[in-house]
């Protein structure tokens, strides 16, 4: 089953969107593999956003991820990587749709709630980054006999 990295951002922890969050994956019927509120250090920044590291705004975004706690999260189900992306709307909130995290709860691109992997590979890649094996769980739940 496909697994994704989604991670509320400081904003998010501090404006206490962290259960609305958790419950919209919950709702939609995804399984939480891993979870945890950690401090994200320079380093772990600087690597987690590497590709936007020519970007003019690549400083204020490593300021802002290191600002406070992220809650971040490995969230697990049939096309989850897509699909939370749908669930967190457009980059820029004044674009996302309604009903989608960043439209309900965002205002600003520099302050957007939340963190989702855009594909396969960044999954694998962020998973790895911020979790260790021994911290993610295989377990059954009872609910997916009717979700699929
Ligand atoms: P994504 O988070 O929707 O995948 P990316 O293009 O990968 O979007 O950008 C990573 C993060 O960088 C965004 O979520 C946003 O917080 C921040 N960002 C993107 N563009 C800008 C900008 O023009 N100014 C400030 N921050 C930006």
């Amino acid at each position: 089953m496909e697994r994704t990295f989604v991670m509320v951002k400081p904003d998010g922890v501090q404006r206490n969107l962290v259960g609305d969050i958790v419950a919209r994956f919950e709702s939609k019927g995804f399984k939480l593999a891993g979870a945890k509120l950690m401090q994200i250090s320079q380093n772990l920044a600087e690597t987690h956003y590497g590709e936007h590291s020519d970007k003019p705004f690549f400083g204020e975004l490593v300021d802002f991820i290191t600002s406070g706690p992220v809650f971040a999260m490995v969230w697990e189900g049939e096309n989850v990587i897509a699909t939370a992306r749908k669930m967190m709307g457009a980059t820029n909130p004044q674009d996302a749709d309604v009903a989608t995290i960043r439209g309900d709860f965002g205002l600003t691109v520099g302050k957007n709630v939340i963190h989702g992997s855009d594909s396969e590979e960044s999954a694998k890649r962020e998973i790895e980054l911020f979790f260790l094996n021994e911290e993610l769980v295989d377990y059954q739940k009872n609910q997916d006999t009717w979700v699929y």
